[in-house]
């Protein structure tokens, strides 16, 4: 059975609108990887899903392999809360987090290695199974001379590239291999089944993304993921108060604070979008006036309550995140599926 070389889907030219659909079975590519990298059509995207289980059986037929975690970098944040960790218990496994380029620019190299050093360090405790972690992103050009030293060091020739959807695990073996074989894209959810490369003495397995289901991504129709997703350097928004107030970014995502004294709040998210703040006695008022007119809204919210007394972060998964200074008391209402989750991280 031939299978696509984009994105491991088994070919058929049959049936026009089922996944592998190829005119002609002497193609390579099926019509869904040919439409997404030339044309960013996404008309077939997230009718192709694959279930996490069917990635659990894959990862379970290379148990002897190599395992490389990709992990988006904005996930890194709160890796030592998450359970994605857990799927590799049994396996060796190496960390790659990627997408540094994405952190604000006054994070420099120096903060971005000692942040993720502490992560992978206390993660490290936990996991003993994990043997090396790299960072990356992709401008960095010393990644495959690390890469392939490790696994040298580990005397590995089998690996797949494992992880949650759209956290670059098809980029970095194109990487790795110097071409554009694999099929990637900004929506996650792109490579259909496992993809097996022969490259000199190495054998690459490429997967299919495993879903998360306390991220944005997974809720979000591809238009608004596109419009929400951070894909460029973070442009910090910073905002000072000292009276009560709502932050709105569009329906997704609402932060109030009452603040004690002076405190401030910065949202990381995606540049195109602008947060709006108003006085929290009006917060109701303007949700419901503006619900209609975002084009960023998801049902129902949840609300976190909480206090605080200095500097915290907080993350939302596929969203972004954002940071408090001060004493205050905070109402977050996000997607009611999903964590809100406190990172340690002080960026
Ligand atoms: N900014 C930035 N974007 C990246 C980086 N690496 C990959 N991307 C982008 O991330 C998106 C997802 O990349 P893919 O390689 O398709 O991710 P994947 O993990 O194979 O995704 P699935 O097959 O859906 O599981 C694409 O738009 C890539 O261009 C990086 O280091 N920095
Ligand atoms: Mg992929």
């Amino acid at each position: 059975m031939k299978k696509c070389r984009g994105c491991g889907i088994i070919l058929q030219d049959k049936e026009k609108n089922l996944p592998g659909y190829v005119v002609d079975l002497e193609q390579d590519y099926c019509q869904r990887c040919f439409r997404l990298s030339h044309y960013g059509d996404t008309t077939h995207f997230k009718t192709n899903h694959v279930s996490n289980e069917k990635i659990y059986d894959i990862y379970s037929r290379y148990r002897d392999s190599l395992f490389v975690v990709i992990i988006d970098v904005l996930d890194a944040l709160v890796l030592k809360d998450d359970d994605l960790l857990e799927s590799f218990r049994d396996f060796k496994t190496i960390l790659i987090i990627n997408k540094t380029d994405l952190l604000p620019e006054n994070v420099n190299d120096k903060k971005i290695n000692r942040i993720f050093s502490k992560i992978v360090f206390d993660v490290n405790k936990k996991y003993r199974n994990i043997k090396a972690a790299i960072l990356t992103n992709k401008f960095e050009s010393k990644f495959n001379e690390q890469f392939f030293s490790i696994l040298e060091d580990l005397k590995e020739n089998s690996i797949v590239f494992a992880g949650r959807a759209n956290a670059g695990k098809s980029s970095l073996i194109n990487k790795l291999l110097h071409n554009n074989d694999l099929t990637t894209s900004i929506y996650p959810g792109t490579t259909l089944d496992e993809v097996s490369i022969t490259y000199k003495n190495y054998r690459f397995i490429d997967t299919p993304g495993l879903v998360d289901l306390n991220s944005y991504a997974t809720y979000l129709n591809s238009e608004k993921y596109k419009l929400s997703k951070i894909d460029k350097t973070i442009r910090p928004q910073v905002f000072q108060l000292n009276e009560p107030q709502s932050y709105f970014y569009d329906g997704l995502l609402r932060v109030d604070i009452i603040p004690k004294k002076d405190a401030s709040i910065t949202f990381y998210i995606n540049n195109n979008n602008k947060i709006h703040r108003t006085r929290y006695d009006n917060g109701d008022n303007y949700y419901q006036k503006h619900y209609c007119e975002f084009i960023l809204r998801v049902k129902p919210l949840g609300v976190s309550d909480f206090s605080i007394s200095d500097s915290r972060t907080f993350v939302i998964k596929g969203l972004g995140f954002f940071k408090i200074n001060g004493e205050c008391f905070v109402n977050v209402h996000s997607l009611a599926d999903v964590r809100l989750y406190e990172s340690e991280v002080d960026i």
